[in-house]
């Protein structure tokens, strides 16, 4: 599928009805799945459990430790990790793909869903994905797929109680940095102040979700900022994460989370990239950059490396040598800001 053809070629209504006339469901999302990924995962799931539908929830790790706390006891969460580990064994009636449609985030599956296309069902809020599932419902104007969510949960007639309200709110919140984000709209505000309404807990997931973490990640931490580096004239910053860092401070690969964030706080660093090696040879990047008149849209930036994202937001992967990579991504950045 060509980018352009990344389009919406059903309704809300109409996967709502496809939802009511089926029993069965397997639900996804991409790998190292986020606050936003998981709540829909996880709200959507539980509504339609409520209808009297049966669902599997399945995972592609490694899922950050701080969301584990989101997940309702009784809830059970299925995981792929490799080609070894078990697929889903129920045949469902339908397969729900959520906040992605791109074969780069759903690797470990893949094999599973590609034969059942044609009940899969993708609903996104990105501007790039592949020909993943026969329907196709995406809105980029949402600031999370969560906000979608919400929307299918009233088609399907589904009363948003305290437990989906949580995990809805888990996902705007994450996905707009706790309504920082530019992507964050006045419907992102209507939505959130429902959702409180129906018992969400702001405070208690803030508690939950970014306070959560291990002290592997404050010592990752302290070897992001050490590396990092200003180039284009101080404007993009870049840190570097190796291999051996993860290695010598016991990190995880999932336990980078925000620290793409954390360089924004200066005025003048308009754009921020963060290259890590969690795994020996695997590199991988995350391209950030403020809301401005002469921002870098990082997701053409990423589609050079290969991935893609939103304008301000976006992620690649890479094989080869990490000092290969940062010089590549340290060139784009110079020709970019010329
Ligand atoms: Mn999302």
């Amino acid at each position: 599928m060509t980018e352009n053809d990344y389009t919406s070629n059903t309704t809300l209504a109409d996967i709502a009805a496809i939802m009511i006339g089926a029993n069965s469901f397997v639900i996804t999302t991409h790998g190292k799945p986020d606050g936003d990924a998981l709540g829909a995962v996880l709200s959507l799931g539980r509504a339609l459990e409520a209808i009297g539908k049966t669902v599997e929830r399945w995972i592609i790790p490694p899922l950050p430790h701080a969301l584990r706390g989101i997940v309702d006891e009784g809830v059970k969460l299925h995981f792929h990790g490799d080609e070894h580990a078990p697929m889903p064994t129920i045949e469902p009636d339908r397969v729900i793909v959520v906040d992605t449609g791109a074969w780069s985030q759903l690797d470990a599956l893949r094999s599973w869903i590609e034969p059942r296309r044609e009940k899969t069902i993708v609903i996104d809020h990105h501007l790039h994905g592949d020909d993943v599932g026969a329907k196709l419902f995406v809105d980029t104007s949402a600031a999370a797929v969560c906000e979608v969510i919400a929307r299918l949960i009233d088609e399907l007639g589904v009363e948003i109680d305290r437990v989906i309200a949580q995990t809805l709110f888990v996902g705007v919140a994450s996905d707009t940095g706790w309504f920082r984000f530019s992507n964050t709209t006045a419907a992102t505000h209507d939505l959130a102040a429902r959702l409180m309404r129906a018992g969400a807990d702001h405070a208690a997931i803030y508690r939950v979700t970014e306070q959560g973490e291990r002290p592997e990640k404050l010592e990752l931490m302290k070897r992001a900022l050490q590396s990092l580096q200003l180039v284009a004239g101080g404007s993009a910053a870049v840190m570097t994460l190796t291999y051996e860092d993860f290695q010598q401070v016991g990190a995880l690969p999932e336990d980078t989370e925000r620290f793409v964030d954390l360089p924004q706080a200066v005025a003048g660093i308009e754009t921020v990239v963060l290259i890590s090696e969690p795994r020996k040879g695997a590199t991988r990047m995350s391209f950030r950059s403020k809301p401005s008149a002469t921002a870098i849209n990082v997701n053409e930036l990423a589609q050079r490396f290969g991935g893609g994202g939103h304008a301000r937001a976006a992620g690649a992967k890479m094989d080869g040598p990490i000092d290969q990579v940062r010089q590549a991504v340290i060139e784009a950045l110079e020709a970019a800001s010329r």
